[in-house]
Protein backbone atom coordinates (compact mmCIF):
# COMPACT_ATOMS: atom_id res chain seq x y z
CA UNK A 1 0.00 0.00 0.00
CA UNK A 2 1.29 3.36 -1.17
CA UNK A 3 2.02 6.28 1.58
CA UNK A 4 -1.42 8.20 0.58
CA UNK A 5 -2.98 5.31 1.04
CA UNK A 6 -1.57 4.01 4.44
CA UNK A 7 -1.80 7.53 5.82
CA UNK A 8 -5.49 7.83 5.16
CA UNK A 9 -6.28 4.38 6.79
CA UNK A 10 -4.35 5.99 10.12
CA UNK A 11 -5.72 9.28 10.10
CA UNK A 12 -9.44 7.35 9.47
CA UNK A 13 -8.25 5.34 12.75
CA UNK A 14 -8.74 1.82 10.16
CA UNK A 15 -5.28 1.45 11.65
CA UNK A 16 -4.27 2.52 15.24
CA UNK A 17 -2.20 1.53 17.66
CA UNK A 18 1.06 4.27 18.14
CA UNK A 19 3.51 1.32 17.32
CA UNK A 20 1.53 -0.40 14.59
CA UNK A 21 1.23 2.67 13.04
CA UNK A 22 5.00 3.07 12.68
CA UNK A 23 4.97 0.20 11.57
CA UNK A 24 2.68 0.95 8.19
CA UNK A 25 3.81 3.98 7.73
CA UNK A 26 7.92 1.95 7.51
CA UNK A 27 5.91 -0.63 5.53
CA UNK A 28 4.66 2.20 3.33
CA UNK A 29 7.93 4.04 2.41
CA UNK A 30 9.33 0.52 1.20
CA UNK A 31 6.60 0.38 -1.63
CA UNK A 32 7.15 4.13 -2.32
CA UNK A 33 10.79 2.87 -2.96
CA UNK A 34 10.15 -0.41 -4.88
CA UNK A 35 7.30 1.44 -7.21
CA UNK A 36 9.27 3.94 -8.09
CA UNK A 37 10.37 3.54 -11.85
CA UNK A 38 14.09 3.82 -12.50
CA UNK A 39 17.03 4.04 -10.70
CA UNK A 40 17.61 7.67 -10.64
CA UNK A 41 18.44 8.30 -6.55
CA UNK A 42 17.45 11.85 -6.88
CA UNK A 43 14.12 11.44 -8.21
CA UNK A 44 13.05 8.28 -5.98
CA UNK A 45 14.21 10.95 -2.90
CA UNK A 46 12.09 13.47 -4.02
CA UNK A 47 9.20 10.80 -3.76
CA UNK A 48 10.12 9.56 -0.65
CA UNK A 49 10.35 13.16 0.73
CA UNK A 50 6.83 13.56 -0.42
CA UNK A 51 5.48 10.43 1.39
CA UNK A 52 7.39 10.91 4.55
CA UNK A 53 5.20 14.33 4.63
CA UNK A 54 1.86 12.48 3.94
CA UNK A 55 2.71 9.74 6.53
CA UNK A 56 3.45 12.64 9.14
CA UNK A 57 0.81 14.30 8.73
CA UNK A 58 -1.94 11.54 8.84
CA UNK A 59 -1.29 11.70 13.12
CA UNK A 60 0.34 14.20 15.26
CA UNK A 61 0.83 12.96 18.43
CA UNK A 62 2.70 9.40 18.77
CA UNK A 63 6.41 10.13 18.43
CA UNK A 64 6.79 6.52 16.96
CA UNK A 65 5.54 7.33 14.10
CA UNK A 66 7.86 10.20 13.23
CA UNK A 67 10.94 7.91 14.74
CA UNK A 68 9.69 5.28 12.58
CA UNK A 69 9.72 7.39 9.54
CA UNK A 70 13.37 8.73 10.37
CA UNK A 71 14.72 5.26 10.92
CA UNK A 72 14.02 3.93 7.39
CA UNK A 73 15.17 6.91 5.76
CA UNK A 74 18.35 7.31 7.71
CA UNK A 75 21.13 7.91 5.58
CA UNK A 76 19.12 8.02 2.63
CA UNK A 77 20.80 11.68 1.72
CA UNK A 78 24.36 9.85 1.23
CA UNK A 79 22.66 7.61 -1.58
CA UNK A 80 24.33 8.43 -5.13
CA UNK A 81 22.62 5.54 -6.74
CA UNK A 82 18.92 4.65 -7.22
CA UNK A 83 18.93 1.01 -6.71
CA UNK A 84 21.08 1.53 -3.50
CA UNK A 85 18.70 4.24 -2.30
CA UNK A 86 15.67 1.43 -2.45
CA UNK A 87 17.44 -1.58 -1.08
CA UNK A 88 18.84 0.57 1.90
CA UNK A 89 15.22 1.97 2.62
CA UNK A 90 13.91 -1.97 2.37
CA UNK A 91 16.41 -3.17 4.65
CA UNK A 92 15.97 0.10 6.82
CA UNK A 93 12.17 -0.51 7.40
CA UNK A 94 13.06 -4.66 7.67
CA UNK A 95 14.28 -3.86 10.53
CA UNK A 96 12.52 -1.86 12.39
CA UNK A 97 9.18 -3.97 11.91
CA UNK A 98 11.02 -6.17 13.30
CA UNK A 99 12.50 -4.32 16.04
CA UNK A 100 9.30 -3.40 16.56
CA UNK A 101 7.74 -6.69 16.70
CA UNK A 102 10.46 -8.21 19.23
CA UNK A 103 9.99 -5.09 21.66
CA UNK A 104 6.52 -6.26 22.24
CA UNK A 105 7.54 -9.21 23.44
CA UNK A 106 10.10 -8.28 25.44
CA UNK A 107 8.02 -5.76 27.19
CA UNK A 108 5.63 -8.64 27.84
CA UNK A 109 8.18 -10.64 29.75
CA UNK A 110 9.86 -7.89 31.85
CA UNK A 111 6.60 -6.62 32.53
CA UNK A 112 5.34 -9.69 33.58
CA UNK A 113 7.80 -10.03 36.19
CA UNK A 114 6.46 -7.04 37.94
CA UNK A 115 2.63 -9.25 38.63
CA UNK A 116 2.17 -11.81 40.91
CA UNK A 117 -0.55 -14.88 41.17
CA UNK A 118 -4.04 -13.50 41.10
CA UNK A 119 -3.02 -9.55 40.64
CA UNK A 120 -5.76 -7.17 39.52
CA UNK A 121 -4.69 -5.47 36.87
CA UNK A 122 -6.10 -2.27 35.17
CA UNK A 123 -5.52 -0.93 31.50
CA UNK A 124 -6.80 1.92 29.62
CA UNK A 125 -7.57 2.03 25.74
CA UNK A 126 -6.03 -1.11 23.66
CA UNK A 127 -2.37 -0.98 23.45
CA UNK A 128 -0.11 -4.00 22.63
CA UNK A 129 2.65 -3.63 25.05
CA UNK A 130 0.76 -3.49 27.92
CA UNK A 131 -1.67 -6.40 26.47
CA UNK A 132 1.96 -8.07 26.16
CA UNK A 133 2.49 -7.81 30.24
CA UNK A 134 -1.29 -9.41 31.20
CA UNK A 135 -0.94 -12.06 28.56
CA UNK A 136 2.58 -13.21 29.24
CA UNK A 137 1.59 -13.47 33.27
CA UNK A 138 -1.16 -15.15 32.20
CA UNK A 139 0.81 -18.03 30.00
CA UNK A 140 2.94 -18.24 33.18
CA UNK A 141 -0.06 -19.05 35.04
CA UNK A 142 -0.22 -16.54 37.12
CA UNK A 143 -4.71 -16.09 37.01
CA UNK A 144 -4.33 -12.26 36.43
CA UNK A 145 -7.80 -10.67 37.25
CA UNK A 146 -8.01 -7.69 34.09
CA UNK A 147 -9.66 -4.70 33.77
CA UNK A 148 -10.26 -2.97 30.84
CA UNK A 149 -11.84 0.61 30.73
CA UNK A 150 -13.71 1.95 27.66
CA UNK A 151 -11.76 4.38 26.35
CA UNK A 152 -14.30 6.47 25.17
CA UNK A 153 -14.74 8.05 22.23
CA UNK A 154 -13.24 5.26 20.11
CA UNK A 155 -13.91 2.42 22.75
CA UNK A 156 -10.78 0.98 22.03
CA UNK A 157 -11.63 -1.15 25.59
CA UNK A 158 -14.03 -3.27 23.30
CA UNK A 159 -10.69 -4.41 21.29
CA UNK A 160 -9.31 -5.21 24.76
CA UNK A 161 -12.01 -6.63 26.09
CA UNK A 162 -12.10 -9.41 23.13
CA UNK A 163 -8.07 -9.67 22.72
CA UNK A 164 -7.82 -10.45 26.55
CA UNK A 165 -10.29 -12.96 26.85
CA UNK A 166 -9.36 -14.81 23.62
CA UNK A 167 -6.29 -15.03 25.44
CA UNK A 168 -7.83 -16.55 28.49
CA UNK A 169 -8.21 -13.96 30.74
CA UNK A 170 -10.53 -12.91 33.13
CA UNK A 171 -11.50 -9.49 32.02
CA UNK A 172 -14.01 -7.39 33.14
CA UNK A 173 -15.39 -4.10 31.37
CA UNK A 174 -15.67 -0.85 33.19
CA UNK A 175 -16.76 2.94 32.15
CA UNK A 176 -14.44 5.18 32.08
CA UNK A 177 -16.07 7.07 35.19
CA UNK A 178 -15.63 3.75 37.59
CA UNK A 179 -11.94 4.18 37.62
CA UNK A 180 -11.07 5.80 41.08
CA UNK A 181 -14.30 3.63 41.92
CA UNK A 182 -12.89 0.53 41.35
CA UNK A 183 -9.08 1.05 41.70
CA UNK A 184 -8.55 0.51 45.18
CA UNK A 185 -9.31 -3.34 44.50
CA UNK A 186 -6.51 -2.74 41.54
CA UNK A 187 -2.68 -4.22 42.14
CA UNK A 188 -1.26 -2.56 39.05
CA UNK A 189 -2.41 -0.06 36.46
CA UNK A 190 -0.80 -1.48 33.10
CA UNK A 191 -0.90 2.00 29.69
CA UNK A 192 1.34 2.01 26.68
CA UNK A 193 2.23 5.25 25.40
CA UNK A 194 2.40 7.40 22.18
CA UNK A 195 5.20 9.94 23.34
CA UNK A 196 7.47 9.74 26.38
CA UNK A 197 9.13 13.10 26.78
CA UNK A 198 12.29 13.83 27.59
CA UNK A 199 11.10 15.03 31.42
CA UNK A 200 9.56 11.71 31.87
CA UNK A 201 6.44 12.30 31.18
CA UNK A 202 3.99 9.89 28.91
CA UNK A 203 1.77 10.96 26.46
CA UNK A 204 -0.93 8.51 26.04
CA UNK A 205 -5.15 8.06 25.01
CA UNK A 206 -7.36 10.56 26.72
CA UNK A 207 -7.92 9.44 30.97
CA UNK A 208 -4.86 7.64 31.35
CA UNK A 209 -3.88 10.72 34.15
CA UNK A 210 -6.82 10.21 35.29
CA UNK A 211 -6.20 6.57 36.26
CA UNK A 212 -2.17 8.05 37.06
CA UNK A 213 -3.81 10.05 40.11
CA UNK A 214 -6.66 7.29 41.10
CA UNK A 215 -3.82 4.90 40.96
CA UNK A 216 -1.10 7.29 42.89
CA UNK A 217 -4.02 8.05 45.61
CA UNK A 218 -4.94 4.50 46.20
CA UNK A 219 -1.25 3.35 46.49
CA UNK A 220 -1.28 1.19 43.04
CA UNK A 221 1.59 0.92 41.06
CA UNK A 222 1.02 2.84 37.76
CA UNK A 223 3.47 0.88 34.66
CA UNK A 224 3.67 2.68 31.39
CA UNK A 225 4.88 -0.41 28.28
CA UNK A 226 6.45 1.04 25.51
CA UNK A 227 8.98 0.41 23.23
CA UNK A 228 12.14 2.79 23.29
CA UNK A 229 11.14 4.37 19.78
CA UNK A 230 8.28 6.11 22.03
CA UNK A 231 10.73 8.17 23.25
CA UNK A 232 11.07 11.41 21.63
CA UNK A 233 14.49 13.27 20.76
CA UNK A 234 11.94 16.49 19.55
CA UNK A 235 11.15 17.09 23.19
CA UNK A 236 14.72 17.69 23.79
CA UNK A 237 14.73 20.46 21.84
CA UNK A 238 12.21 21.84 24.15
CA UNK A 239 9.61 21.25 21.86
CA UNK A 240 6.00 20.46 23.38
CA UNK A 241 3.71 17.32 21.94
CA UNK A 242 0.83 18.38 19.98
CA UNK A 243 -1.94 17.06 21.44
CA UNK A 244 -4.55 15.56 18.85
CA UNK A 245 -8.19 16.69 18.56
CA UNK A 246 -10.37 15.46 16.89
CA UNK A 247 -13.48 15.67 15.14
CA UNK A 248 -16.81 16.55 17.31
CA UNK A 249 -18.85 13.50 15.54
CA UNK A 250 -17.03 11.34 17.45
CA UNK A 251 -18.59 12.15 20.58
CA UNK A 252 -22.10 13.33 19.62
CA UNK A 253 -24.21 12.13 16.70
CA UNK A 254 -25.32 15.02 14.63
CA UNK A 255 -28.53 17.04 16.21
CA UNK A 256 -27.89 15.41 19.13
CA UNK A 257 -26.93 18.73 20.86
CA UNK A 258 -27.56 22.28 19.83
CA UNK A 259 -24.86 23.93 17.34
CA UNK A 260 -24.26 26.69 20.08
CA UNK A 261 -22.76 23.63 22.22
CA UNK A 262 -19.24 23.21 21.57
CA UNK A 263 -17.73 19.93 21.64
CA UNK A 264 -14.10 19.25 22.54
CA UNK A 265 -12.40 16.41 22.01
CA UNK A 266 -8.96 15.93 22.88
CA UNK A 267 -7.87 12.24 22.01
CA UNK A 268 -4.44 12.30 24.31
CA UNK A 269 -3.26 13.88 27.62
CA UNK A 270 0.11 13.93 29.86
CA UNK A 271 0.67 12.14 32.99
CA UNK A 272 3.43 14.06 34.99
CA UNK A 273 6.98 11.53 35.73
CA UNK A 274 6.17 11.57 39.21
CA UNK A 275 2.67 9.37 38.73
CA UNK A 276 4.51 7.14 37.15
CA UNK A 277 5.95 3.56 38.70
CA UNK A 278 8.29 2.37 36.12
CA UNK A 279 8.62 2.70 32.04
CA UNK A 280 8.68 -1.43 31.01
CA UNK A 281 10.67 -1.41 27.86
CA UNK A 282 12.45 -3.91 25.63
CA UNK A 283 16.41 -2.98 27.38
CA UNK A 284 14.82 -2.84 30.42
CA UNK A 285 12.22 -1.24 33.27
CA UNK A 286 13.38 1.95 34.00
CA UNK A 287 11.99 5.19 36.00
CA UNK A 288 10.69 7.92 34.01
CA UNK A 289 13.01 10.09 34.61
CA UNK A 290 15.68 8.07 32.79
CA UNK A 291 13.83 9.13 29.68
CA UNK A 292 16.74 11.86 28.68
CA UNK A 293 19.52 9.19 28.98
CA UNK A 294 17.25 6.69 26.99
CA UNK A 295 16.93 9.07 23.80
CA UNK A 296 20.70 10.14 23.85
CA UNK A 297 21.43 5.97 24.25
CA UNK A 298 19.13 5.24 21.38
CA UNK A 299 18.95 8.20 18.95
CA UNK A 300 22.32 9.63 19.74
CA UNK A 301 22.80 13.19 20.11
CA UNK A 302 22.81 13.77 15.82
CA UNK A 303 19.24 12.63 15.29
CA UNK A 304 17.99 15.33 18.38
CA UNK A 305 19.13 18.16 15.36
CA UNK A 306 18.54 16.79 12.13
CA UNK A 307 14.87 17.12 11.24
P1 LIG B 1 0.67 0.40 21.41
C1 LIG B 1 -3.13 4.22 21.12
O1 LIG B 1 -3.51 5.31 20.39
C2 LIG B 1 -3.44 4.37 22.59
O2 LIG B 1 -3.18 5.65 23.11
C3 LIG B 1 -2.48 3.34 23.12
O3 LIG B 1 -2.28 3.45 24.51
C4 LIG B 1 -1.25 3.69 22.31
O4 LIG B 1 -1.74 3.91 21.00
C5 LIG B 1 -0.13 2.71 22.33
O5 LIG B 1 -0.46 1.50 21.71
P2 LIG B 1 -4.74 5.27 19.30
O6 LIG B 1 -4.08 4.94 17.99
O7 LIG B 1 1.70 1.06 20.55
O8 LIG B 1 -5.80 4.31 19.71
O9 LIG B 1 1.24 -0.02 22.74
O10 LIG B 1 -5.22 6.70 19.33
O11 LIG B 1 -0.07 -0.72 20.72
Amino acid sequence: MNAKETAERIRSMEVRGAAEIARQAARALCEEARGYDGDDADGMRQRLMAAREVLLASRPTAISLWNGVQFVLKGMNHQKDGEELRQMVVRNATVFIKRSEEAVALIGRNGANRLKEGDHVMTHCNSQAALSVITTAQRQGKNIKAFATESRPWRQGILTANQLSKAGVDVTLIVDSAVRHVMKDMDAVVVGADTIASNGAVINKIGTSQLALAAHEARVPFYVCAETFKFSPRTMMGEMVEIEERDSLEVVKPGEVPSSVRVFNPVFDATPPEYIDSIITEIGVVPPYAAYEIIVREFGQESIFTE
